[in-house]
Parts: C-alpha cells; structure tokens; sequence
C-alpha cells in the first residue's frame, strides 16, 4: 500500500514542507512539494530524509547505562521503566539540592514537537535552568534586538531592493528557501552586499563585497553610521518621532572615524562608503539575521547595530523592510504554553547567568514584561526560543565546578550538548559529575553515550505537527504523520507529559496526544487539527506595516532605544562599541573561525549516513595558498590546528578564496564509524568545541556567548586520526 502526506523536514532548523511517499509502512521518498510556490524548497540532506528515518542505527528501545558513565554498555528497559526511574531519581535530587539543579540542553528545531513543555514543566517544578544552541543562533540574536525595538523583525525579501549579508551564506544546499529568496529578490533587482573574509558563494554573485577581517563587524557597522550620519542619509523624521538616545549615538559614532574603521576592519574606506550609501539609499533595504554576530566577543553590540541600522534607515516596519510580526492570532505561542508566569522571582533570580551575562536571561524578560504586554499582548516573548534563557557557559561551569551552586541533572533534547557549545573540555567535566543524565536522541551520539538513560526519538514522518516559527513569524505549516514510530520511540511532548504526570503536575498536562496538543493550539482560531490539516497547508497573518503609530514599541520607553535603557539599567554601555578580540602572538599567528556550514550535513549529525557522508569523508581547515606554502603544506595535508584550549586534527584544503592570515574550521565533527574504537566515537579529534574558549576575554559581556570569529591558533603537520579511513562509510 503507498501513501502520500506532506511533512516538515526537521533536518535543518528552515522548515521546508516536503512530499512525503510511504509503502507498506516504510518511508520510500522525500521530494519537493507539489505546490509550485515550493517547489525549489528541498536539497539534498531532504532527499536523504528515508535514509536516515530508516537507518540501521536509530535508537528503538529505551537504554540504561550499565557500564561506567561514558562506557557505552547498555541495557533494554522498557518505556515505563525508564520514566518511572527518571521520575524517581529526579525527584530525589530536587528534594536533596533544589530545582534548580537541573539544567536542561535542547534546540527545538529537530524535535519539533516539544510545544515549550519543556518549559512548562521546569517552571512548574522551579528551575530556570534551560539552556539551547539558539544561545548561538537566532534566538540570542531575537533577544538582542528586542533591547532596541521590542521584537525581532522578518525580512521582506519579496519587496525589497537591497539584501545586507554579514557573512551569512545561504546556498542550494544550505538554508535552500532563503537561498531562493534571495535569487528571487535579485531577480526583481535588488543589490546584495556581502560582508565576509572570504569569497563566499554569496560574496561570489554579490554587488559589493566587503573583505573584513573576522570579528570586526560591530566596527564596519560603526562605519557605515559614520557615512549615513556624516552625509544625511537617515530618516530624520522617524529618528526625532521614534528613536530616543540620537544625540548619545552620534557622539559615539563620531568615535569611529573611516581610518580607524579602515584599519579596524582591514576594508578600503572608499568601499565602505560604497555600501554604506546603497544600504541606505536603497527603496526599502534589509540586514537579514545572521549567526556570524551571534557569535563573536562584540556580538551584543554588533546585533544592536544592524537594528539601529534598519531604524534610522527608516526600514523598520515598511515594505521591503523588516517587519515586526508580533504572536499569532490563529495558535496559541509557546511563550505561553511555557508557563513563565509560573516560575517565582526568587527562582529566576538564580538562572545562571542572571548577575553577569543577563542579556538573554530572565533578568531582561522580566524588564521588558511591561511594554511587551501593552504592545503584543502577552509579558513573556519567547521569540526563536531565545529570550529567557540560562546562560550555557554559566551552566556548564556550574557543572562542573559546583559554583554557584552544582547542577546535578542535565537533559539533553536533540541536542548533541558535548560538542555544541565553547570548551568541550568543561562540558566533559560537567558531565561526568552528574547524578542523572538523560538524552532522547534518534542516534547514538557522544552526548548520549555520557547518559544514565537514552530514550529513542521519533523523526518527522512518524509525528503530527503544525510548524510555527517560534513566535518570529506567523506562519502555519502543517507536518503530517506518515508512518509509525519504531516500537518504543516518541516524542519530547510524550517524554515532558509522561515526566509531569509522573511528577505531580498531572493538572497542567491535560492532553494526551500531539493531536490533542495541537487542537489546544489552535483552538485559538475555532479549529481542531483534522479541520486544520483538512483546509489547508499553510497559512499566514498579512503583515501590518508601521503598526507602532498605534502601539508604540515594546521597550520602556515605547520608542526605539538607540541608547538602551535596559542595558544602561543593567550597568552596561548604553550603546553600541567594537571591542578587539584576543590578540593573535607569534605562537598563535591566525585567527581561525568556526563554520562555513558544510552542505551534507546540519551541526553536529549526519556522519552516519553513508550517502550524506560519501559527500564530504573528512573534516576540512581552509587556508589561502600563501600561508599554505608558508607553512609548507599541501591540499589534502593531515595537521592539527592547536589553540591555548585544545586541538584539532583535519585536512587541509587550500583555497584562493580564503583570507590571509585566517583559518577556517569546521563544526561539529565526530566518527560514528569509531564507536568501540575511540573515545566516545571520536568526540574529541576534530569538534571544533574543544578549541574555542569560554575564559572570560573570549566572551561578549552582555550575554557571555563566546568568540568564535577570529581567535589565535597555530597548525602544525600531523597524520590521519588513528582508525580513520576515507573509504570507511564509502565502500
Ligand atoms: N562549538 C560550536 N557550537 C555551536 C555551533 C558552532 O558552530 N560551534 N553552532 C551553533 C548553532 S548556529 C546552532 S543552530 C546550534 C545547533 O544545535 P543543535 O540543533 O542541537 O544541533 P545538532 O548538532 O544537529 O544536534 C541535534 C541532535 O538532535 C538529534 N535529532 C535530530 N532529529 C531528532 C528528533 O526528531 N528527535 C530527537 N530526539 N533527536 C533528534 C540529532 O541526532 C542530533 O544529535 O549549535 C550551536 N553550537
Ligand atoms: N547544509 C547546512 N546548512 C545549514 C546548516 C548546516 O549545518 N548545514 N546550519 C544552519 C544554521 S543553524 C545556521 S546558524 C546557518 C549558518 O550558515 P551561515 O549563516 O551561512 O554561516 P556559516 O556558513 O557559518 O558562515 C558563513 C560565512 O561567514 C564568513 N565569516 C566567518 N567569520 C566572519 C566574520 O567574523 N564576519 C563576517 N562578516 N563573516 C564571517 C565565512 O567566511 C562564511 O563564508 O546555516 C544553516 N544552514
Ligand atoms: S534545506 Fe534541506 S535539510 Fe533543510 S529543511 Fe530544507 S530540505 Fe530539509
Ligand atoms: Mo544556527
């Protein structure tokens, strides 16, 4: 019997709606959408989609460590046994240490399904303690530009005339419906400017191309305030109507003078004018999110600036802007569902984090409750997740140093946490002090190999869903089951439900399916799933524009902040600065940076999957042609690239296109073919995790995330990881 459904792929965090083809119970193929609107939307990591729902090593059965912790010796339980010991042993530790002691890792995206249960339950039970890789992504970024305007905005890529990348590099296999957008966009002529050390596949197409050094982008954004400032080019209107702190702003401005914003960023000053004048002058202009600022030592500043960027280029709120959306009226947010209300003061007060690095924490959230309230209609906006979260670092030094208090329970949610986050090492040693450790993965990853308990996840095709965008915008897309889950896997809404029943908070988990789950959603708009899924596949708000003239903003003052009041209350600069990352020395002469994201694969997954991974067999370092010769290497080279933290070992590819003087380094690299033979299948050779550090001169103060664009390392010639075979998931 063949069946056809159309799901979400969760494989990457974008979303793209799928066709979906079963027979006889078993996935068979994964292809584009028939609606035409979306039909450029898959790559190739999709298409893989039946092979890894149905690959030979998907988690089926619930484990229990038997061996030591990291052992990897398991043993079968069943699903209620496993949840009655979690409930049991997690019990005991809230009574001995507190709630707060356990901390939980999860990103959402992948498990899709998790409905902020997560946070409803540990704020019920009185832990603020959750941390994400969104801390690392856009939900950092949402946080940020909430400080600014209240929310954070979505491109107009239909409408617009000019696209802004920093770095951001969306291409046919990475981030596909973006990277349509944008040709989309080009095609109705808009210009695109590129911001990257690199000639990326953007920066390769683009108009102008920005060269900069890594790391410098609060200062290029300086810059380009200096030129819209200097020749008029801002909206005076909207700045005197809208915008408070223009005159703290323009003195600060004035601080970055085009030499020092030249020599800063290594860029011509004259190209800098260049962008600078087509971003402002351009009929409607966007800046669109981008991790490249989420991850450096000025990120809190540098996100500020793109969105003092699109407010005093008047771009904020208009066609061919960026929008701010505001919560759904037709599904119920998770920042709701999330019971933040529910957590007292006197807990949240503890999140790690709170005192040193509040950006994204509870601290802030409960600064802006007021104004998000008046202007969106709720307190607590849990935009992409990110806006009330524990800080990681924070976290895992608790872990693993016991200060200020020990965490004693980590659960890890589709979230391979031991290679996700700065200093690895840290992280290691943060696990192998706890007193119960519990991953829900789909794969035998490193971090779950650490667990006391793994229980086996369901994919995409396996589970009922309707996709919002986190609360970033107000689309709804449906995601349907196609076939049933493997004996015992479930989903993270089963695994929170069954937790809180178990726990005591049977009242506040009612429902008892996904699709009970989803009706209370969307009983928002008077609708059940089966007449959602029946009408239609996706649907969407028309967006408002210039809806402030009504509200005001969701700040405290209810106008733009150039100068933040939030921060300024928090004791930090008011406004936006550049601040240097750690010098590179003559021992440690390049500045290496994470990413350039590699098409086969999303984060940390997928090495597994032998059609995936034929693609791209090992883990590559970029360097340009003239410090390979330098270093007297060659394309293809084993080397080990060593920073003061730690070590990776990865191949050389030299290319023209690089920067001089830079490193690139790949995320998330480990060996499932070396499960048995290497510690933890390899975790340790070539995650980029245990190079970056999280000392406090590598962290961006307002939020404490880490620098991950430009800090010192060397390399040195070495050979090919012990075990390590190209051929090893090829042949
Ligand atoms: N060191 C370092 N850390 C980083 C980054 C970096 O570049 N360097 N990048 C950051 C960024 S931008 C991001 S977005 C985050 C990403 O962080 P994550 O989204 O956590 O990324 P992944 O590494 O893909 O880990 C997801 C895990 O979920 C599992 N999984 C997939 N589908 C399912 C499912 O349906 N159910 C269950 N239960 N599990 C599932 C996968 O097997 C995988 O192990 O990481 C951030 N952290
Ligand atoms: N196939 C695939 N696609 C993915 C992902 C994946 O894992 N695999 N991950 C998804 C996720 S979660 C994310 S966050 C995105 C990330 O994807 P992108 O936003 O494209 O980010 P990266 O690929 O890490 O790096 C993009 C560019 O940033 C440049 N760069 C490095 N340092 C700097 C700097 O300091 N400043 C500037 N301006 N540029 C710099 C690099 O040279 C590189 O060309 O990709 C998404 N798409
Ligand atoms: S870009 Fe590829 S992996 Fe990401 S959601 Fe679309 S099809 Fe899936
Ligand atoms: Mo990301």
């Amino acid at each position: 019997m063949s069946t056809t459904k159309y799901s979400v792929c969760t494989i990457c965090d974008i979303g793209c709606q799928l066709r979906t083809e079963a027979e006889d119970g078993k996935v068979k193929r994964m292809i584009a959408h028939d609606n035409p609107m979306l039909a450029n939307n898959i790559c190739y990591k999709g298409t893989a989609a039946p092979h890894i729902h149905n690959h030979k090593d998907r988690l089926t059965v619930p484990l229990k460590r038997v061996g030591e912790r990291g052992e990897d010796k398991w043993q079968e339980i069943s699903y209620e046994q496993a949840m009655d010991e979690i409930a049991e042993k997690l019990q005991g530790i809230v009574t001995q240490y507190g709630p707060e002691t356990l901390a939980v890792s999860t990103s959402g995206w992948n498990t899709q399904t998790t409905h902020s249960m997560d946070r409803r339950f540990m704020n019920l039970l009185g832990s603020p303690n959750w941390i994400s890789g969104v801390a690392l992504c856009a939900g950092n970024t949402a946080a940020v530009n909430r400080l600014t305007y209240g929310w954070f905005p979505q491109p107009d890529f239909g409408n617009t005339k000019c696209i802004v990348l920093f770095g951001h590099n969306p291409r046919k296999h990475s981030w596909t419906p973006i990277f349509n957008a944008i040709n989309s966009a080009r095609k109705n002529g808009a210009k695109v400017i590129v911001l990257d050390p690199r000639i990326s596949d953007q920066a390769e197409t683009a108009d102008i191309h920005l060269r900069l050094r890594a790391g410098t982008d609060a200062a290029m954004c300086l810059g380009w305030l200096k030129v819209i400032f200097d020749e008029g080019l801002y909206d005076r209107d909207f700045v005197e109507q809208w915008c408070t702190g223009f005159d703290e702003l323009r003195a600060r401005v004035d601080e970055y003078p085009l030499e020092r914003v030249e020599s800063i960023t290594g860029v011509d000053r004259n190209l800098i004018i260049e962008a600078a004048r087509a971003y402002a002058n351009a009929d409607g202009a966007v800046i669109p999110w981008t991790p490249i600022t989420d991850q450096q030592i000025s990120s809190t500043s540098a996100i500020r600036l793109h969105s003092i960027l699109r407010a005093v280029t008047g771009n904020l709120d208009v066609v061919g802007g960026e929008s701010l959306g505001g919560f759904s009226d037709a599904y119920i947010p998770e920042s709701e569902l999330g019971l933040h209300e529910r957590l007292s003061d006197t807990q949240k007060a503890k999140q790690l984090g709170f005192d040193d690095h509040p950006a994204f924490t509870y601290r802030v959230a409960e600064m802006l409750k007021e104004s998000t309230e008046k202007v969106w209609g709720f307190p607590y906006a849990d935009i992409v997740m990110g806006c009330q979260m524990a800080n990681p670092t924070n976290v895992f030094r608790a872990m693993a140093h016991s200060a200020p208090y020990p965490i004693k329970a980590f659960f890890a949610l589709g979230n391979n946490a031991l290679m996700s986050y700065p200093n690895q090492h840290q992280i290691h040693e943060g696990l192998l002090n706890q007193e119960l450790i519990v991953a829900h993965e789909i794969f035998m990853t490193p971090t779950a190999m650490l667990a006391d308990y793994i229980l086996p996840g369901d994919v995409f095709s396996e589970r009922n869903h309707i996709a919002d965008t986190w609360s970033w915008s107000t689309r709804l897309s449906l995601s349907q089951k196609i076939v049933e889950p493997p004996a015992q896997a479930s989903s993270t809404f089963q695994f929170w439900r069954d937790l809180a029943h178990r726990m005591g908070f049977t009242e506040e988990f009612p429902w008892e399916s996904l699709e009970d789950m989803l009706d209370y959603r969307l009983s928002r708009s008077g609708r059940t799933f089966a007449e959602f899924e029946a009408s239609t596949f996706m649907e969407m708000q028309a967006p408002q524009f210039r809806k402030y003239r009504q509200r005001g903003f969701a700040t405290p003052s209810g106008k733009v902040e150039l100068a933040s009041s939030v921060l300024a209350d928090l004791g930090f600069d008011p406004l936006p600065y550049y601040r240097e990352g750690p010098a590179l020395t003559e021992d440690y002469p390049y500045a290496v940076f994470t990413g350039v994201r590699e098409d086969p694969f999303f984060q940390t997954g997928q090495r597994n999957i032998e059609v995936l991974r034929a693609r791209c067999p090992s883990p590559k370092l970029f360097l340009h042609p003239d410090d390979a010769n330098q270093e007297q290497l060659s394309d293809g080279d084993w080397v080990r690239l060593e920073t003061k933290s730690g070590a990776v070992t990865a191949k050389i590819s030299v290319q023209d296109s690089m920067k001089q003087g830079h490193i690139r380094v790949p995320h998330g690299w480990w060996y499932p073919e070396l499960r048995g033979t290497e510690k933890l299948a390899g975790a340790f050779i070539s995650s980029d995790a245990v190079l970056c550090s999280d000392d406090d001169e590598f962290l961006d103060k307002e939020q404490g995330i880490p620098h991950f664009k430009g800090f010192p390392g060397r390399i040195v010639k070495t050979t090919a990881p012990a075990n390590f075979s190209d051929q090893v998931l090829n042949g």
